[in-house]
C-alpha cells in the first residue's frame, strides 16, 4: 500500500496542522517545565484523537489503527512528549478494554476514555519484571466480593495523571504466565497510590511513575477477561501498542530530517551552504531512506492489525526499526547542526533526547528481535 485512502489523508492533514499551530509553540517550554499539557489533552479527546478507534457506539471516532498511526505520527512530529500520552491512552488502556472488557465495562470506561474527560494508563512493568513480564510480583488473592492486590508497578507512563489502569497481577508467582489476571482499576479506590516520580531524560512533561498496591479492593465485574488469562492480553496489547511507539518514532525521525534539511540550506562554511558538501549529503540521503522504510513498515503493521491477520512481527518490526531510526536521525541532525545541535537551543537536542526512549519502552529492541526471530524460525 503506497498511498493513504482519502478520508486517512483528511486526518493526516487535520493533525499535521493541530501539531504545527497549537503542539509545537509550547514544546521547547514544556521540556523546561516538566508541566503535563493538560490542555492539550483535552484538544486532543475533542478532536477524537484520544480514542481513534473506539466505535462511536462508545463515544468514539470509530477510525482504523491506520488512521491512529498516520495522526500520531503527525502529533509526534510536532512534540512526542505529547504523542506518547495520546498513544498509551488509545493503544495501551483503550484497547484491552475495547478487545476483551464486558459490555457494561466499555459502557461504563470507554467514553470518557475516548473523550479524554479522563486518562488512562498500563500497568505492567515491576522492579524485577521489566523485559520479563511473566515474572508478576503484584499478587492477587480472591475476596468474598472479588479480588485484591498487593505490589508495585513501575516506568508507567501517565501513571500520575490517570484516572483508569489496565494492570495485571500474579495468583500464583511460580505459574508464571499462566496465573495472570487482568483488571481495570480506577486510580481513586483505598489502596491506589502513586509512588516516585521519574525524573527522565527525556519526554519530559508526560508523567511516568511506580504505582502502588496496598490492599487494593478491585470488584469482580473490573477483571479483564478470563480469571488467570491476563498475559495474552498483556501481550496482544502490546502488538498494537508497539506499532503506536513506530509511530511516535516515526514522527521525531521525520523531524529530525526536515531540521537537517533546512540547516543544511542555511548554513554556510567554506563560502557555501554545509547541504552542497558530500558529507552531509550522504547523511540526508540514509535518514531520507530509512524514514521511508519506517512508514511503510507501521503502515503495513496497521493494517495488518485492522485485517485481524497476527500482527505481532509486523508490529515488532516496525517498532525496531522505526525506533532505531529516530535514534539514528536524531543523531544525524545534530551531527549536521554540529555544536548548535548541542545547545538547548536548538530543537534537535530535545529530539536528541525524546527519541532514546523508543528503543526502549513497550519492549526493547532485543526484545523486538526476540519476538521477530521466533516468527521467522518458527
Ligand atoms: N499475543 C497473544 N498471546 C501471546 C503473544 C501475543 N503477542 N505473545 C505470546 N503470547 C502467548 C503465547 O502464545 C503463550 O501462550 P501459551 O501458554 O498458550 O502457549 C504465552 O503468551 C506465553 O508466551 P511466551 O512463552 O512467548 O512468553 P515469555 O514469557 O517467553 O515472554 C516475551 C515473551 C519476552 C516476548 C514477552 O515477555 C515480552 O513481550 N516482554 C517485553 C515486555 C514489554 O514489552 N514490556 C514493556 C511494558 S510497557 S512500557
Amino acid at each position: 500500500m503506497f498511498e493513504l485512502p482519502e478520508e486517512t489523508k483528511a486526518i493526516q492533514d487535520l493533525s499535521r496542522s493541530y501539531g504545527l499551530e497549537a503542539i509545537v509553540p509550547g514544546a521547547s517550554e514544556r521540556d523546561k517545565n516538566h508541566k503535563f499539557p493538560e490542555e492539550l489533552v483535552s484538544e486532543l479527546g475533542e478532536m477524537g484523537f484520544m480514542g481513534m478507534f473506539v466505535p462511536e457506539k462508545y463515544g468514539g471516532a470509530g477510525m482504523s489503527t491506520l488512521d491512529y498511526v498516520v495522526a500520531l505520527e503527525q502529533i509526534c512530529y510536532a512534540d512526542a512528549g505529547v504523542g506518547v500520552i495520546m498513544s498509551v491512552n488509545n493503544s495501551l488502556c483503550i484497547w484491552p478494554i475495547l478487545a476483551h472488557g464486558t459490555e457494561e465495562q466499555k459502557l461504563k470506561y470507554l467514553p470518557e476514555l475516548a473523550a479524554g474527560k479522563k486518562l488512562g494508563c498500563y500497568a505492567l512493568t515491576e522492579p524485577e519484571a521489566g523485559s520479563d513480564a511473566a515474572a508478576q510480583k503484584t499478587k492477587v488473592t480472591t475476596t468474598a466480593s472479588g479480588y485484591e492486590l498487593n505490589g508495585t508497578k513501575m516506568w508507567i507512563t501517565n501513571g500520575p495523571q490517570a484516572d483508569i489502569c489496565v494492570t495485571y497481577a500474579s495468583h500464583d508467582p511460580a505459574e508464571r504466565h499462566r496465573a495472570i489476571s487482568a483488571f481495570i482499576l480506577e486510580t481513586d479506590w483505598d489502596g491506589f497510590s502513586v509512588g516516585k516520580v521519574e525524573d527522565k531524560l527525556g519526554i519530559h512533561y508526560s508523567g511516568t511513575s511506580e504505582l502502588v498496591y496496598d490492599g487494593l479492593a478491585v470488584p469482580s465485574e473490573n477483571l479483564l477477561g478470563v480469571e488467570k488469562k491476563g498475559f495474552k492480553i498483556a501481550m496482544a496489547t502490546l502488538d498494537g501498542g508497539r506499532i503506536g511507539i513506530a509511530a511516535q518514532a516515526l514522527g521525531i525521525a521525520q523531524r529530525a530530517l526536515d531540521l537537517a534539511v533546512s540547516y543544511a540550506n542555511e548554513r554556510k562554511q567554506f563560502g557555501k551552504p554545509i547541504a552542497t558538501k558530500q558529507a552531509i549529503q550522504w547523511m540526508i540521503a540514509d535518514m531520507a531512506t530509512r524514514v521511508e522504510a519506517a512508514r511503510l513498515l507501521t503502515w503495513r503493521a496497521a493494517v495488518a492489525k485492522d485485517a485481524g491477520t497476527g500482527a505481532s512481527q509486523q508490529c515488532s518490526m516496525a517498532k525496531l526499526f522505526a525506533s532505531e531510526t529516530a535514534n539514528f536521525c536524531a543523531d544525524k541532525a545534530l551531527q549536521i547542526h554540529g555544536g548548535y545541535g548541542y545547545s538547548k537551543e536548538y530543537e534537535v537536542e530535545r529530539l536528541f533526547r525524546d527519541a532514546r526512549i523508543t528503543t526502549i519502552y513497550e519492549g526493547t529492541s532485543e526484545i523486538q528481535r526476540l519476538v521477530i526471530a521466533k516468527g521467522v524460525l518458527g
